[in-house]
């Protein structure tokens, strides 16, 4: 029976359901320590001094973690980006100066969370405050710089040109421009804080349990950073609540938690976020400004050229760039056929919160950007939304972008057709000429969004070559068990994806086994085999990259279960088969009953071997592969490498109403297509374009992290954030199609972090609705306070 392609039920859901999860905060130990870590209250301070005496006084209290311990005992984190961000002093406290509100100042462990916050208050900081610097172009600027030693706020610039732009402009029959555009910070808001439980089995080895999904990564810079070697770390992460990219980005936290350990005297010394240090630190998504944007179209609205100036805001750390001023490049054009552009990306650092990749990293902020542009021309040029797109959209696969990244399948005007299908397009194109008539702000928005799955490293060793990556792999291990159970490690970590089942559906049809005979060991941990530098669940890359290391597994495993057989069966390998007997499933020899099961087989090789011979000295039925995604040296005229990608699609149309009193913009229906092209579980990939949904509403409607001048977060609570809940989500009709992706061996493509397509589609049924009224979209967040702000300004480009 072939199990992908089925809904087979989630297998580790009825583990969590039962509360039977293991997650970080699970962790609980007599005599264990908590950890409180005390913030700097202002954006951009001197820090003059830090005196603990009145915390360490304090009953219950194990330690205090300085500026002065990490300056003894640790080494500044590796810096990703190119030069100067060498000379960035990165380190898990501020030793000299707070550059954001949230900066850690100094740790005290004590023996319960609330003493140590307690003794936290306890703790008397001296400040001098400075000039914080939080709008991007006053930063790009530099009268005031956030790290001294680097002497600029600017961490990357480069130009990106492509076809012949000039000659472009000379020839248009239209030219559109738009002053400035923006896309707003935002997070994911994971159900599950930042955690990790940090102990000393001996000096210097250190154990962390934690919910990290990119330890490969966090191992790599925590232990030059602790001084240690890799090998004396020992990362674990079993369930993990969610992360969405957030969760990639805590390792300066661990070092805090390690130090108050060893400080300690070696105890146990746990660390669980608040939610409201979550808002303010745990990291933001990249807020992008996008400025002097000139398009220049046909007479028929067919964008033939674009020159634009981006400038990215990383917040007061490039923690996980340059990767944020590379990846978007990965959708240059978006889903649209323009060939000439020339797009000037600068990155700056601000006195903000790092930023991190929130789902959809950087990719999402180019593909709203497409999408704003090619919405606002429609409208300049009286060109229907659906027909804009259609004149617009690639149509022709495997299609290669102009800066060489090849978008491997897809059909977007099937996707726009089925969407206006599903949502009753017709219909609603009558209501709304009532509504107009009635003087209502109806709107209808379509928003077409591109996951560029895996390999994204591959990509940011292209413009930095000193960065240890050359792309994403992944690692499978796989044995047979006892009782002929298949028993598989994976190094990914996941956190709510459906690795578990995925993997069991695979397995199951190459191994013609029953998924509730596939054990999927969940979770991360650099003790098991299965750990590579690129372990971790990130950049959608399971579907194609993860399951092609449990695919070519599967294939190793076979080959010695043939190898085995043979010999025992005294037959030939060719002659032998996969089949189901009676006592479940076997190899055997075709056209006989002679076969062997596989707990039989696995008896052999691990309880009754020693009679096997020479032969099969290698064979053991527990093997390991590593998926490493072809890898070309880069075209650097082109600036891209022709690296493996696959290019999920997702295309939604909104119909939304705006409230004429309150300003609050309601969805009236709402419909959703997805391409992730041959589906492994199809319950699976819905349920991630329902979570991606939720996340793009909440970003568009009601998820913001306003700063103000001074560089104060002003929505750091859940009453300001306003995530959104199910309470806030429309019904979505919901449909597929799957256009296979020839680069991987299932014909799948990645799509867990396409979240941006409401983003996009919010601001084009906005757009579509006020349009009337002088007002152009310009921002990609539609609070109510801020429609009616726009209202107030309209006329702004
Ligand atoms: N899948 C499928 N058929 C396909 C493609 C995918 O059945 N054609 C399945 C996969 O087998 C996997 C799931 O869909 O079980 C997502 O696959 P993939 O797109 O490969 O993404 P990853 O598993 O690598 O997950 C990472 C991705 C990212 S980058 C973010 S951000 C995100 C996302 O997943 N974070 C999430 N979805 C999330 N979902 C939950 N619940 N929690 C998060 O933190």
């Amino acid at each position: 029976m072939a199990w992908v392609g089925k809904s087979l039920r989630r297998k580790e859901d009825d583990r969590l359901i039962r509360g039977r999860g293991q997650f970080a905060d699970d962790e609980h130990d007599e005599g264990m320590l908590h950890l409180y870590i005390l913030r700097s209250p202002y954006a951009h301070a001197r820090v003059l001094s830090v005196d603990a005496s009145a915390a360490e006084a304090l009953p219950g209290v194990a330690c205090v973690i300085t500026p002065d311990d990490v300056k003894a005992n640790c080494d500044p984190y590796m810096q990703l980006g190119p030069e100067p961000c060498d000379k960035i002093v990165d380190l898990p406290l501020a030793t000299d100066k707070a550059v954001y509100q949230g900066h850690p100042v100094a740790a005290v462990a004590a023996t319960s969370p609330a003493l140590a916050m307690d003794a936290g208050q306890l703790i008397e900081v001296e400040y001098d405050m400075l000039d914080a610097v939080v709008d991007t172009e006053e930063a790009l600027e530099g009268s005031t710089i956030l790290h001294e030693e680097m002497g600029t706020n600017r961490t990357f610039n480069d130009v990106w040109e492509y076809g012949d732009v000039d000659q472009a402009f000379t020839d248009a029959a239209h030219v559109v421009k738009i002053d400035r555009l923006h896309c707003h910070r935002f997070s994911a808001a994971p159900l599950e804080a930042n955690a990790c439980v940090a102990e000393w089995t001996r000096q210097d080895e250190l154990h962390l349990n934690c919910n990290n999904s990119f330890a490969g990564f966090a191992v790599q810079l925590l232990a030059p950073g602790l001084r240690l070697p890799v090998e004396n770390i020992h990362i674990s992460t079993r369930d993990v609540g969610g992360s969405f990219g957030i969760k990639i980005g805590n390792y300066p936290y661990y070092a805090l938690a390690a130090l108050a350990s060893r400080k300690a005297g070696w105890r146990k010394v746990k660390w669980h976020e608040t939610r409201s240090e979550h808002l303010l630190s745990a990291g933001h998504s990249n807020e992008r400004t996008y400025r002097d944007t000139e398009v220049a179209l046909d007479k028929d609205g067919v964008i033939t050229a674009i020159r634009s100036r981006h400038i990215d805001d990383c917040g007061a750390y490039p923690r996980y760039e340059p990767l944020g001023c590379v990846i978007w490049t990965q959708v240059l054009p978006a889903t649209f056929k323009v060939r000439n552009m020339r797009i000037e990306f600068n990155q700056v650092m601000t006195n903000k919160c790092p930023t991190i990749p929130v789902r959809g990293y950087s990719r999402l902020q180019q593909l709203w950007f497409m999408e704003r542009v090619l919405d606002i021309c429609g409208h300049e040029l009286g060109i229907p939304t659906d027909e804009m797109r259609l004149r617009n959209y690639i149509r022709e696969f495997p299609y290669e972008t102009p800066n060489g990244c090849v978008y491997d399948s897809g059909d977007y005007p099937k996707m726009l057709e089925m969407a206006k299908d599903l949502i009753g397009w017709d219909e609603w194109k009558r209501k709304q000429e009532e509504a107009r008539k009635e003087g209502r702000w109806m709107g209808i928005g379509i928003g077409t969004t591109l996951d560029s799955g895996t390999n994204n490293f591959g990509q940011a060793q292209i413009m930095n070559p000193h960065l240890p990556f050359s792309g994403n792999s992944e690692v499978c291990n796989i044995r047979i068990d006892f009782d002929g159970a298949v028993v598989v490690t994976l190094g990914t970590g996941p956190s709510g994806q459906g690795h578990e089942t995925t993997t069991a559906q695979v397995v199951a049809d190459e191994l013609n086994i029953d998924p509730s005979m596939v054990r999927v060991r969940t979770g991360f941990d650099t003790d098991w085999s299965t750990f590579s530098g690129h372990s971790g669940t990130y950049a959608s890359q399971f579907a194609v990259t993860g399951l092609s290391a449990v695919h070519g597994a599967c294939q190793k495993l076979k080959k010695e279960m043939k190898q085995l057989a043979a010999q025992v069966l005294e037959a030939n390998e060719n002659d032998l088969e996969f089949s189901v007997g009676d006592e479940g499933p076997q190899v055997g020899v075709r056209g006989t009953d002679a076969a062997l099961n596989y707990w039989y087989m696995s008896n052999l090789v691990n309880s009754n071997n020693a009679g096997l011979g020479e032969a099969l000295a290698d064979v053991t039925l527990n093997v390991r592969h590593v998926y490493r995604p072809p890898f070309q040296v880069p075209d650097t005229k082109r600036k891209f490498g022709n690296l493996t990608l696959t290019y999920a699609a997702q295309l939604h149309i909104a119909v939304v109403e705006i409230d004429k009193e309150t300003y609050h913009p309601k969805i009236l229906a709402y419909s959703a297509i997805d391409d992730c092209g041959n589906v492994i579980n199809p319950q699976i990939a819905h349920g991630q374009v329902h979570g991606a949904t939720c996340h793009g509403l909440g970003a568009a409607l009601m998820e913001t992290f306003d700063y103000d001048e001074g560089g104060n977060l002003l929505t750091s609570t859940f009453s300001d954030y306003c995530p959104i809940t199910a309470l806030n989500m429309p019904d979505i009709e919901y449909g597929n199609i799957e256009s296979p992706s020839p680069f991987s061996y299932n014909g799948a493509k990645g799509m867990g972090e396409g979240g941006g397509a409401p983003l996009h589609t919010i601001s084009a049924a906005l757009q579509d609705a006020l349009h009337a009224e002088g007002v152009i979209i310009t921002e990609s967040h539609h609070s109510p306070p801020k429609l009616f702000e726009r209202l107030q300004n309209r006329g702004d480009k």
